[in-house]
């Protein structure tokens, strides 16, 4: 390995040792690791194909992976071979690691969650392809001037990418615009020819994605836009320069950039193109290969299951119709039950806003072939819902691919609808609300084509990597078993009463805190007591996950530890983390205000330390790697039916925090595996914040009575936090009097409540520990390989090796 390492450092990026830097390392190492992956991964795809196994193809505009070497390392086996082999060459391997830039192809947890799905399916022995788009530019990096959010381009391919690689041979042509002939077909039936005005080329770029102890690799395949020709020579030669390279500049900014748009549409004619590139690119992909190996397509259910993540990739119902009727000359009928025999649906969202449409005259002009084919779609959908239901002209118009309310646009939710097999949500809650709210009328008409699949998270990411010495204790405590069998954590269930065990539970959790402390002096000087509650709140920022929630918490408790300063307070560390949409302006009023708020609290001596407030900035994979392993407070307190699952609560549990939430998404279910002695639940219900919303009732009620409430609301207001703007905050506390849509005011008191009990847990550190390792030992069911092999039998049908 060493001398491995050294041959890549002269070889492939000459340079000398003496020379080398961090970052040099990280490539030498990187590429050194991927040597040893390449073989079994040329195996694993060569034999997915000899052995006719049914392939999974993962469709998602976001891939948020973070950084691959240690965690290549990890699932190799070959971290202490690497450490030993770099600390020989006088290198810090932890430096090596931290120098690799995060890969964020996406905004939250959509995409980590399809991150976790890649590595478990390869932990699983699942043939797999993820296809999405390689951006040149991931999620923007947060810089906080001032307490206010800044967005810059990220550059993570600045330095080059060690792990990919590129087959500049493998480029599929996209169309854009143009015009649809109509033919005479051979047996008299018309054929159209879709002429497309412009092509973009769609160039894969292959990442092999390891499994657990390097069982079995995967690809992701991501795409990146070139145009045809890569410069017009007459415009050169004439002297415009800029000119000659306008085209191509329109080409490949497909690629360039990921939207920041997490839960909201963004209503823009590029994310339209992008979603069309990289699912026809896609499509096409494995077309070509399925009928290399099989030939015809008439098998293509047998052989390939496609999920659509989310509606992103929606497009590939009309694509994949379009391929087989006109270049393969296949029966509607027929295209038809191949569509829907292979591909199938997730849904992570029932906000309103984040469903996407697109109006009918930008498709058309885009588009031309795919809306006929969408007319003829819903032509026959509607056909059927209205021999079924005659005269029902409202079900017909909510279950129309087309809504006709708001200026004609196609529902890409009612597309992959019908177009699929399956459809499912993504916690029991959730899934249950797909079926009684936005999908209400769809689940009527196909009764059993929605069903849950419960979220899960790569373990070996976020035990066995971010908390070594958690896994650590683990392993010594109840063996190794727990590394390929999650739901062996249970072992740990008698130990929680264990004195011995639980002070060296304790003992990694001051470690871990300790290193976060750390963190946070290093980026923003704020001391902290690694003794005190360390409460997280880390996920984007959005009104419905509720930071202002925590915020008006925040004051409240900063003015009763003022207010009673001789009572036993328990000394709390809030640390928050998280992106607002660039656009998203209450979402960075709310960053503002956090600051502010941090300001005023982190510099009064009259509070005696008993509160901090920490906002850590550029939120992304590897800080949460450092705090989620710190955390003893995991905040997960959206407005009840509104957080489709969540994932971070599932991270967070695991590493031994304890949850304080609504009954929201999968917290849920975390209640139901973890006990209710071991989270605290508090706030409406679904029912109860539906109720609410319908009876006319107004923050203000909320807030008269409560006196807390009001004056934490009425210090905001007044400029105690924002003395040189003092007006800063006055919209926003009118708003939470006025309309407060998300029942910040109205979960208020019951919030402050439920974080009084949980000081009171933790001034019994015995029964905090008790607590906090019983989430550990429960949490097994959440791996993401559960989910995994939920989907494979029941959706994908395709055999789980294990
Ligand atoms: N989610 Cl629609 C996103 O991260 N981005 C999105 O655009 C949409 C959903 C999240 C969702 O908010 C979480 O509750 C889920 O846990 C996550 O998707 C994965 O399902």
């Amino acid at each position: 390995m060493r001398d491995a390492i050294l041959r890549k450092l002269t070889y492939d990026l000459g340079k000398s040792r003496a020379a080398a830097v961090d970052r040099d390392w990280f490539m030498a190492t990187a590429l050194a690791v991927r040597d040893r992956v390449v073989e079994p991964w040329l195996n694993d795809m060569r034999s997915a194909y000899t052995t006719g196994q049914k392939q999974v193809y993962y469709f998602s505009l976001e891939f948020l992976i973070g950084r691959l070497l240690r965690e290549n390392m990890s699932n190799f086996g070959m971290v202490e071979e690497v450490r030993a082999a770099l600390s020989e060459l006088g290198v810090d391997v932890a430096k090596v690691i931290d120098s690799e830039p995060d890969a964020a192809l996406g905004n939250g947890g959509l995409g980590r969650l399809a991150a976790c799905f890649m590595e478990s399916l390869a932990s699983l022995s699942i043939p797999a392809f993820g296809y999405g788009i390689r951006y040149d530019h991931g999620l923007f990096k947060q810089i906080i001037r001032h307490g206010w959010q800044e967005e810059f381009p990220e550059d993570w391919l600045q330095f080059g990418n060690p792990w990919e690689f590129a087959r500049p041979e493998i480029a599929h042509s996209i169309g854009f615009g143009g015009t649809v002939e109509e033919l005479d077909g051979e047996d008299g039936t018309p054929r159209h020819v879709w002429k497309p005005a412009d092509l973009v080329l769609a160039v894969a770029y292959d990442t092999p994605i390891l499994g657990w102890r390097g069982k079995h690799v995967n690809t992701l395949r991501l795409w990146s836009a070139r145009a045809p020709d890569p410069l017009r020579i007459d415009a050169f030669n004439r002297g415009d320069h800029i000119g000659a390279l306008s085209e191509r500049m329109r080409a490949e900014a497909i690629s360039r950039l990921l939207y920041p748009s997490d839960d909201s549409p963004e209503g823009l004619e590029l994310r339209l193109k992008q979603e069309f590139f990289f699912s026809s690119a896609a499509l096409q992909d494995l077309i070509r290969r399925h009928v290399r190996v099989y030939g015809g397509l008439e098998s293509l259910p047998d052989k390939v299951a496609i999920q659509l993540n989310d509606t992103h990739p929606a497009i590939v119902v009309a694509e994949l119709m379009r391929i087989l009727l006109d270049d393969h000359a296949m029966p509607w009928a027929e295209a038809w039950r191949v569509t829907q025999g292979t591909i199938s649906y997730t849904n992570h969202t029932l906000l309103p806003e984040a469903l996407e449409t697109w109006p009918v005259p930008l498709m058309e002009r885009l588009l031309p072939r795919h809306m006929q084919i969408i007319y003829i779609i819903n032509a026959a959908h509607l056909e059927a819902v209205s021999t079924a239901h005659p005269g029902n002209f409202d079900l017909l118009g909510a279950v129309s691919l087309i809504d006709e309310s708001h200026g004609r646009r196609v529902r890409m939710g009612n597309l992959a609808f019908v177009g699929s097999h399956k459809v499912n949500g993504v916690s029991a809650l959730h899934s249950d609300l797909l079926k009684k709210t936005v999908f209400r009328d769809m689940n009527t008409l196909f009764p059993g084509r929605i069903t849950n699949k419960t979220n899960g998270i790569a373990f070996r990411r976020w035990l066995q990597q971010c908390n070594p010495g958690l896994t650590a204790l683990v392993r010594d405590s109840i063996g190794p078993e727990f590394l390929d069998r999650p739901d062996a954590l249970t072992a740990l269930r008698p130990l929680a009463a264990d004195g011995g065990f639980r002070s060296s539970f304790a003992q990694v959790k001051r470690a871990n805190k300790e290193a976060l402390a750390a963190l946070i002096r290093r980026e923003t000087g704020i001391r902290v007591d690694p003794a005190a509650l360390f409460d997280v709140h880390i996920k984007r920022i959005h009104e419905y996950k509720r930071q202002l929630l925590n915020l008006l918490e925040t004051v409240a408790l900063y003015n009763e530890i003022r207010a009673q300063p001789q009572k036993d307070w328990q000394p709390r560390v809030k640390i928050f983390s998280g992106k607002a949409a660039a656009s998203y302006h209450r979402a960075k009023l709310i960053i503002k205000l956090a600051h502010d708020i941090a300001r005023t609290v982190n510099r009064d001596p009259t509070q005696r330390d008993l509160l901090k407030v920490v906002f850590l900035p550029n939120y992304n994979v590897s800080l949460a790697e450092v705090i989620i392993p710190a955390a003893d407070l995991s905040e997960q307190i959206s407005t009840a039916g509104m957080e489709a699952s969540g994932t971070g609560n599932m991270k967070l549990a695991l590493n031994g925090a304890m949850t304080i939430g609504t009954m929201d998404g999968a917290n849920v279910e975390i209640h139901e595996h973890v006990g209710a002695e071991n989270i605290f639940i508090f706030g409406l219900t679904t029912e109860e914040v539906a109720a609410r919303r319908l009876d006319g009732w107004r923050g203000q009620y909320s807030i008269d009575a409560s006196p807390r409430l009001a004056q934490a609301l009425e210090s905001i207001a007044s400029g105690v936090f924002s003395a040189e703007d003092p007006h800063r905050y006055g919209e926003l506390v009118h708003m939470l009097r006025e309309h407060d849509h998300f029942l910040v005011t109205a979960d208020f008191a019951s919030y402050f409540d439920a974080q009084r009990q949980v000081e009171s847990r933790w001034s019994k550190p015995d029964e905090w520990q008790q607590s906090a390792i019983l989430n550990t030992a429960n949490m097994g069911w959440f791996s993401s390989d559960r989910t995994i092999t939920e989907y494979a039998q029941e959706i994908w049908r395709v055999p789980v090796p294990g």
